[in-house]
């Protein structure tokens, strides 16, 4: 009898120890925001320019001690940041509009009061040397490509909503022809020319360089080869004249590393879109607004 007595309870007090690492383990609502995420920031790949930038965050805005910025890609990142938000956990990613994570999620930007991350950019058009001489038709179309943020997320909307990333393009190009018209303006055929277009996976530059593929080859007779590469090749690539050219370059600050490198060896065609803009960014249901509140002691 006592035997039986003693087991009950100690089968008591382990379940009621078993409830209390529970509790203990649970994000305590009032927690410091570094504490609930383990003071872990999901960036992207590491080549990206916005990885340079949010190390430069860290040590900015003191805190490159406890803080730590992980590698993953683009996909991962959108990934990692829909698991929380179904789990209604925190989270910081790294992340820049135009974005269609911004359509999909409730989510806010923090205030970058010492503006490391430079404010709104700009998306440039740089194609290799030689290339107006060689091709000018490629090239005229390349100096007539613009467009608005708007346009762009909705691609990427259409993509992620898992449309295949030709077909997203074709419905856009094919819904938009005033402005796609505007590009193709005095452009004569390529009749099968080549050109070849290096990108990098992220979920805009992805968008963009299929529909310039498209309206290249169906509006305009070239073919267009894209090449997914690392940032430091897609850049090297144009500058070395082994592509043509390339529609992704986040400008003035994102890309400031590699234009720097290369911009002697290249041709900078301008803007393609106005707008942009990298930070960290949170759901909203996090109760932090700038990158200052990552500080502990204010
Ligand atoms: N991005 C999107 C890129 C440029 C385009 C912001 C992730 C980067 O950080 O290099």
């Amino acid at each position: 009898m006592l035997k039986k007595w003693l087991g009950i309870t100690l089968a008591l007090l382990f379940l009621i120890g078993l409830t209390a690492c529970g509790e203990d383990e649970k994000v305590d609502e009032n927690a410091f925001v570094g504490d609930k995420v383990d003071y872990e920031i999901i960036g992207i790949d590491p080549g990206a320019g916005i990885m340079g930038q949010t190390n430069d965050v860290l040590s900015e805005y003191g805190l490159k001690e406890k803080w730590e910025l992980t590698e993953s890609s683009g996909a991962a990142m959108t990934a990692s940041l829909d698991n929380a938000i179904d789990d209604k956990e925190p989270i910081i990613v790294t992340g820049w509009i135009p974005h269609w994570m911004f359509i999909q999620y409730d989510l806010k930007m923090l205030k970058d009061p010492k503006k490391v991350y430079g404010g709104e950019e700009k998306i440039k058009t740089l194609i290799r040397k030689g290339l107006k001489e060689d091709m000018p038709n490629a090239y005229k179309f390349f100096d007539q490509f613009h467009w608005e943020p708007e346009d762009l997320q909705k691609v990427m909307l259409k993509i992620e909503d898992g449309q295949s990333e030709q077909d997203a393009a074709k419905e856009w190009v094919e819904n938009n022809e005033d402005l796609v018209n505007t590009w193709i303006k005095g452009v004569k055929p390529g009749n099968g020319a080549e050109l070849r277009v290096p990108y990098v996976a992220w979920a805009d530059v992805i968008a963009s360089s299929n529909v310039i593929k498209y309206v290249l080859e169906n509006k305009l007779d070239f073919e267009v080869e894209l090449l997914q590469v690392e940032p430091g090749p897609m850049f090297a690539s144009i500058a070395d004249g082994s592509a043509d050219a390339m529609i992704g370059a986040w400008l003035p600050s994102t890309h400031a590393p590699y234009y720097k490198k290369y911009k002697n060896d290249l041709v900078d065609l301008g803007v393609n879109l106005t707008g942009t803009r990298n930070g960290l960014v949170v759901p909203a249901y996090m109760d932090i607004d700038s990158i200052k509140d990552l500080k502990a002691e204010k």
